[in-house]
């Protein structure tokens, strides 16, 4: 197949992708994607997403020295196993991690007669409480900010109803109000379907970086999902200061156009270091677990000029 890439890259994938297939887990699953990472006393380590061909998903730890390769998968992540969970949720996918103070939360849809958002917290990534619902029905990507805002845990959130983004706030990580909605699909020219969160908003001195996925529409109902990138102020993230009119990541290699679902990239985390770099990890067609590599001062840019 030719591959024809855009000229203006903000995201380069790494040549070695996909870095986490079906072929590594110890079950028998169909795709490994939409996993998140975070990087932890030096190590990287990844909840993946394994989906079985009961079209099941489930968590399983997986650890890298370098974020790249040599990942050895662990074990799975037992999913909370009460009465209310097993209720609503037959499914879990899409975690996401973000660290605030000690503890690393981990945001996912639980999905089945209803779709929720999880949440579980963990010391040490290894093992992980149930936290319980964050949400009613009707929430899918919601992702919190590393930090408390205004004396308040806040979080992004897409309502399932509507391709729409929006901050939402809590005292004590239970009781989420004081919602403003801050993008829509109105906002980009290529996302017009829907938009919904990515990974946890990044702290920059100019603004917080928020990496959204967004969706187009083909042939009436064929969905193709790009990754997006917008800059909200840092004291009041209900604050836009601006969307890039382009996306940052668009299907175009052999593994985000054919797997599962065709046309897919799906962003679910980022490990920024040290000095500046950032690895994004994303789904390529619901089926391999990719990254790709840019920097602060690239999304900055695309955020603040594209
Ligand atoms: C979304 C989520 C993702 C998936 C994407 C593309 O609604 O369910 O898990 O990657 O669709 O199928």
């Amino acid at each position: 197949m030719v591959q024809i890439h855009s000229k203006k890259r903000i995201l380069t994938r790494y040549p070695r992708n996909p870095i986490i297939t079906n072929e590594m887990m110890p079950v028998n699953s169909r795709g490994v994607y939409n996993s998140s990472a975070v990087k932890h006393d030096g190590r990287y380590i990844m909840i993946l997403r394994s989906e079985g061909y009961n079209l099941r998903s489930s968590f399983w730890l997986a650890e890298s020295p370098n974020g790249y390769d040599g990942w050895k998968i662990g074990e799975q992540i037992p999913l909370p196993d009460t009465p209310e969970y097993n209720r609503y949720a037959d499914n879990q996918y899409d975690a996401r991690i973000t660290k605030i103070g000690d503890t690393f939360y981990v945001t996912f849809c639980a999905h089945g007669r209803a779709v929720r958002m999880g949440l579980f917290s963990s010391r040490d990534m290894k093992t992980f409480k149930w936290e319980g619902f964050m949400t009613g029905n009707g929430y899918r990507n919601t992702v919190l900010f590393p930090e408390k805002i205004d004396g308040l845990f806040t979080a992004l959130e897409r309502p399932n109803t509507a391709g729409e983004i929006w901050v939402t706030r809590s005292p004590d990580l239970v009781f989420w109000g004081k919602q403003d909605l801050i993008l829509t699909t109105s906002d980009t020219p290529w996302a017009w379907n829907k938009v919904g969160p990515c990974g946890t908003p990044i702290k920059t001195p100019k603004g917080w970086i928020i990496i959204f996925h967004g969706v187009q529409t083909v042939g009436g109902e064929q969905m193709v999902y790009h990754t997006g990138v917008m800059l909200v102020d840092l004291l009041n993230p209900s604050k836009v200061i601006r969307v890039a009119n382009e996306p940052i990541l668009t299907p175009e290699e052999t593994y985000e156009m054919i797997g599962h679902v065709p046309n897919v990239v799906f962003a679910s985390s980022q490990v920024v270091e040290d000095d500046g770099s950032v690895k994004v990890y994303y789904g390529g067609s619901d089926r391999y677990q990719c990254v790709a590599d840019t920097t602060i001062d690239l999304l900055l840019e695309a955020a603040l000029t594209r």
